[in-house]
């Protein structure tokens, strides 16, 4: 099975787009021979696989769905709320399913200016502390991405570039910062997985794997899109769980489109690998 999070159908992507992009993730993992199980609390009640009618309501917006956390699941529950889970909340549920594999687009990290805010993903903390693995394709350049990567190195969570040596940045294949293992192909991140699984205190994996080629968001786009978001960021004052929207709403309006498309092939890459390397280690239990 290949857990998928809800957040970025809710909070991450259009309406409509939101809808198909939801509909092709799964498809990608069905047909790398795995099973989908998107994951959001609805009325209260966690859900682990979500019918199309399910799907369709997390993807209105007129349901205004909480962005859920980890620390919010509990609320969510003895509140009766409806929620879509961010990476801490999928990976919990995920993990507490008893599934092992989960794919999603980027993974959330320490912001930029986390010096003064504190703004530092629960993403991090949960990998950390949750036996899964999850595939994205690095973190958007939006985050400190260096301070990230040191605080992965710091509560161990070991992170493997899938076929390449450089972390990847999310619209970018690449960026200045240097993987500590690569991997080849499922078989091997399997392997990696499972003899992690054995490492004392050994918790969550990161693999990940660069956006497809024909999809990588020019240079230039990407760094302007960057700096008019981070001033957007400024200006209006936005924090907390705020700031990751905002400025995904920016790349997509601004970019018209061309930032959509790259989310959704990366999306879909990641969902497929994430199937590939769940039908690896379900053949290394047999
Ligand atoms: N990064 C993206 N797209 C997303 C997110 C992050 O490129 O949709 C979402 C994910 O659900 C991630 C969450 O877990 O944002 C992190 O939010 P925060 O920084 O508030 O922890
Ligand atoms: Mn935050």
């Amino acid at each position: 099975m290949v857990a998928l999070e809800s957040t970025i159908l809710s909070h991450g992507l259009p309406p409509g787009r939101n809808r198909e992009v939801a509909r092709r993730v799964e498809d990608a993992v069905r047909e790398a021979g795995a099973v989908p199980a998107t994951i959001a609390v609805l009325g209260g009640v966690p859900k682990v696989g979500l019918t199309e009618a399910e799907l369709d309501y997390v993807c209105d917006p007129a349901n205004q769905l909480e962005k859920l956390s980890r620390r919010d699941l509990g609320a969510a529950f003895a509140l009766g709320r409806d929620g879509a889970t961010t990476v801490a909340g999928t990976a919990a549920l995920a993990h507490a399913a008893g599934i092992g594999v989960f794919a999603t687009g980027g993974l959330g990290g320490v912001h930029r200016g986390a010096r003064e805010t504190w703004d530092v993903s629960a993403d991090l903390d949960v990998l950390a502390q949750t036996p899964i693995l999850v595939v994205c394709s690095g973190v958007k350049s939006i985050l400190d991405m260096g301070a990230t990567l040191e605080l992965l190195e710091t509560r161990s969570v070991p992170v493997l570039g899938y076929r390449t040596d450089r972390f990847p940045a999310f619209y970018r294949r690449e960026s200045e910062f240097e993987v500590p293992w690569r991997v080849e192909d499922p078989r091997q991140a399997a392997a990696v997985v499972a003899a992690h699984r054995n490492v004392p205190g050994g918790a969550g994996v990161l693999l990940a794997n660069p956006i497809p080629s024909e999809f990588e968001m020019a240079a230039d786009l990407h760094d302007r899109l960057l700096a008019e978001g981070l001033e957007l960021l400024r200006t209006r004052g936005v924090h907390g769980k705020e700031v990751t929207p905002v400025l995904l709403e920016h790349f997509h309006t601004a970019s018209g489109g061309v930032s959509l498309d790259a989310n959704e092939a990366l999306v879909l890459s990641n969902a497929a690998l994430a199937a590939r390397v769940a039908v690896e280690l379900a053949g290394a239990r047999a």
